[in-house]
């Protein structure tokens, strides 16, 4: 089981919610206020969202969360798997 902490209106957050969802992950949410952050901050040393706990692995940023999903839980694909397009999304993704 994943837990994602998430806060309202988090297009990061929801960029994470997509993945989890396109991978048919079972996923339960922990929903953080903007004033109060002490669940996160507990879970992965700083404040912002989104994080994710992967049965024990805490990971922010959500770039790094989708990279995270897509090595821990290859399929269904989020990436493309040839590695010139791959490094096409991901030239894209650091501009982005
Ligand atoms: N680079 C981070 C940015 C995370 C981020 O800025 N999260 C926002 C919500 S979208 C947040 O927690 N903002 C609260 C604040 O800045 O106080 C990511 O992609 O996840």
């Amino acid at each position: 089981m994943i837990t994602l902490y998430r806060a309202p209106f988090s297009t990061n957050v929801e960029r994470v919610a997509l993945a989890l969802a396109h991978k048919r992950l079972e996923v339960e949410s922990v929903v953080i206020d903007y004033s109060d952050r002490s669940a996160v901050v507990e879970a992965s040393g700083q404040g912002l969202v989104p994080v994710i706990d992967d049965g024990g692995v805490v990971v922010s940023d959500s770039l790094a969360i989708l990279r995270h999903l897509e090595e821990r839980h290859p399929e269904p694909a989020l990436f493309p798997r040839e590695p010139a397009r791959r490094a096409e999304l991901d030239v894209f993704l650091d501009w982005f």
